[in-house]
């Protein structure tokens, strides 16, 4: 993840179609609900779990995954990350960020069965999941973009949520345009195209919610 300084080029000023209300409406169950006006795709798609019960899918996680705690490096300084975190996937998938690179555990049935869904969901492959565990609203990410150069160029990311519902903000990298949503248990969340390139996105503190909630981002690390 990369914490940004500066300004970048987005082609936010040329004319975007905008569907109408109705069709937005009608798609909506079949194509999910689109959150960002230009600039990129950001589909929310409210429940992609079927008859599972997201609450044991969360119990199996919480007990199985190895979190663990990252020191991460930004501006130069060391911090603790307000958050625990896992990383799985293909051998080699290896990630970079904030001067940390996490190496994956292996595929595990219940991880790949949620990659299946996410997959059939967002019409893409992945290769890996960056697994994040918010132990209460203290927990948080800040704004940041997924961006780095082993996720390619327009990279396509889908993330699952489960546990509390929490507040996911986009904000225009250029107009500071900022977008709100809620992130209830069993959603998903696919970014493609612009969408880091032209938006950073953060998962805000919020002191009142006191149950955990892990969130799983799917990635395709390029080799
Ligand atoms: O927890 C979330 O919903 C977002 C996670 C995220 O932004 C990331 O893993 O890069």
């Amino acid at each position: 993840m990369t914490m940004y300084l500066c300004m970048v080029q987005c082609p936010h000023l040329v004319n975007t179609p905008h569907i109408g209300e109705e069709l937005a409406m009608s798609l909506f169950a079949v194509n999910g609900h689109e959150l960002l006006p230009t600039d990129g795709s950001a589909k929310l798609y409210e429940w992609v779990l079927g008859d599972t019960d997201p609450s044991v899918v969360m119990q199996e996680l919480l007990d199985s995954v190895p979190w663990a705690s990252q020191t991460i490096t930004m501006f130069g300084k060391q911090y603790e990350e307000p958050r625990r975190t896992a990383w799985f996937g293909d051998e080699g998938a290896s990630y970079t960020y904030s001067g940390i690179t996490m190496t994956p555990h292996p595929w595990t049935p219940l991880l790949q069965s949620l990659r299946d869904v996410c997959e059939q969901n967002s019409g893409s492959a992945f290769n890996s999941v960056l697994l994040n565990l918010y132990r209460d609203g203290n927990d948080k990410m800040g704004w940041h973009a997924d961006d780095e150069p082993e996720l390619g160029t327009e990279p396509v990311i889908a993330s699952l949520s489960l546990g509390a519902t929490r507040k996911f903000r986009f904000r225009h990298r250029v107009t500071k345009e900022v977008v709100e949503c809620e992130l209830p248990t069993g959603s998903l969340v696919v970014m493609s195209g612009l969408s880091q390139k032209c938006w950073v996105h953060e998962v805000p503190r919020q002191k009142r919610v006191s149950t955990p909630r892990i969130n799983l981002t799917f990635r395709k690390i390029q080799s």
